[in-house]
């Protein structure tokens, strides 16, 4: 699905990372390259303005994290708008303890019965006591369809033959399962052809019945009609959720993207064939990640935000004037690796290539866990002057942590080549990447 989006979007960043500089032309172009993306996948023209005039204000006045390139930014910014729009990661909450009413607005072959069905069995296996109230009264088969359905996964269907009053049906069905049940289901009908008597019948419904959520069920491949298709559900009756369904065939997708932004309300599932279990819990960020090509994109996020707020300004102090403990120590091989993490992780961008090698990684690591083990062996005061280490306190120490004494040996000769390394201008460099990653470089 949404080969198209994501071919244009991955091709945009592409050329972003192939660009010798990053300068407001580039930035300018890139945003050219995504606007013609959005557009060719059917995502509302205004949407794409709004989009992506806000990377390209961000991407001009940004300055990146510590640890980033100004491209890597770039992409996390887009990567950060597009999760916005699609209303960021949020569940649907329903809660046991209450009667949960969702009723379903949408228009006629968008997937309202079949998704009823869907997640009449989601909620059930979730534990929750499922009602299902048949309030199609128009089509004939609509009760026999949706009976078929929930018969199969053993949910109670409340429906009146020969009622032809959709708001009564939904009003007695509310009112049938209250007593027993904690989530009813209200399946409503499309059947009308012109808009506004649907809408008007979908209204009066939601007054009468006052159900705690409406779910807009929208038909993921009708495209641009999407964004009008929600807004105008969502004028007559608020929209607090979005299932778009059909995203298994051959749908643009961008319908979805403005459909969520037309209401403001999230995209709570996806449906991804007609059978009962294709329902899929929809992730913005894992949707989005895919779109950009980054399944890791995620962590390269929650890295940035921990590189963000880790470095506490006494420390750095200290470590600028040539002192240095073996917390210290810790610390800064810590930072040193994370920043090695996060360009395995960047490595994984098309175009940008980190220089850590997996092995030099993998070694980081494991000597990391080693020397924790040694440094949490010590007293305070040979933790704070490192100078005292004599042979019978490195042998506590081994005894203690569990190692070798030629690995304790081995941390010290790392540290006091750290140490001195801190003087030289390499290690102001060090200094300075600390700082930034401090969040003092990211603000100016
Ligand atoms: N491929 C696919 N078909 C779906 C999906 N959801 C519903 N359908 C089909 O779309 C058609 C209309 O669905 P229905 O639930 O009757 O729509 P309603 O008129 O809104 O109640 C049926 O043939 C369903 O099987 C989906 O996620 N994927
Ligand atoms: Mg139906």
């Amino acid at each position: 699905m949404l080969d198209s989006l994501r071919s244009g979007l991955q091709g945009a960043i592409k050329k972003l990372m192939g660009s010798s500089v990053v300068d407001e032309a580039a930035i300018k172009e890139f945003v050219r390259d995504l606007q013609r993306a959005l557009i060719q996948a059917d995502v509302n023209v205004r949407l794409v303005l709004t989009v992506t005039e806000s990377v390209q204000k961000r991407a001009l006045e940004e300055k990146p994290l510590g640890g980033m390139t100004r491209k890597d930014q770039i992409v996390k910014i887009l990567y950060e708008e597009l999760d916005k729009m699609l209303g960021g990661e949020r569940e649907l909450k329903l809660e046991k303890g209450k009667v949960n009413v969702v009723v379903m607005l949408g228009v006629q072959g968008s997937g309202k019965t079949t998704t009823v069905a869907k997640l009449a069995r989601l909620y059930t296996k979730k534990g929750f006591k499922v009602g299902v109230v048949a309030a199609d009264t128009f089509r004939p088969g609509a009760v026999t369809q949706l009976r078929t359905m929930c018969d199969r996964i053993g949910v109670e269907v409340y429906s009146e033959e020969g009622e032809k009053d959709s708001v009564r049906v939904a009003q007695a069905g509310r009112r049938f399962f209250e007593a027993s049940k904690n989530l009813i289901l209200i399946d409503t009908a499309g059947r009308h052809k012109e808009e506004k008597s649907l809408l008007d019948e979908m209204s009066s419904i939601v007054s009468k019945v006052k159900p705690d959520l409406n779910l807009l069920i929208i038909d993921g491949t009708i495209g641009q009609q999407c964004y009008n298709q929600a807004l105008a559900f969502h004028k007559t009756s608020p929209v607090g959720g979005i299932i778009v369904t059909k995203l298994d065939g051959a749908a643009k997708g961008g319908g979805a993207l403005a459909a969520a932004a037309a209401t403001g309300a999230k995209i709570y599932y996806i449906g991804t064939g007609e059978r009962i279990d294709d329902l899929e819990e929809f992730s913005s960020t894992r949707f989005v990640g895919r779109l950009l090509n980054m399944g890791d994109l995620k962590s390269l996020l929650d890295m940035a935000k921990q590189l963000e707020g880790e470095v506490d300004e006494k420390r750095v102090q200290r470590m600028m004037s040539g002192k240095l403990t073996m917390d210290d120590f810790l610390f800064q091989f810590e930072q040193m690796n994370k920043m090695g993490s996060l360009k395995k992780i960047l490595d994984m961008i098309p175009g940008v290539s980190g220089n850590m090698k997996a092995e030099d990684l993998e070694k980081a690591e494991r000597d990391m866990k080693i020397w924790k083990s040694i440094i949490q062996s010590m007293g305070k005061n040979e933790r704070n002057s490192p100078e005292m280490l004599n042979a019978p306190r490195i042998r506590r120490i081994a005894k203690g942590s569990g190692r070798s004494e030629k690995e304790v040996r081995e941390l010290i000769t790392k540290y006091r080549q750290t140490k001195s390394l801190m003087k030289t201008s390499k290690g102001r460099e060090f200094r300075q990447m600390l700082r930034r990653a401090g969040g003092q470089g990211a603000r100016g």
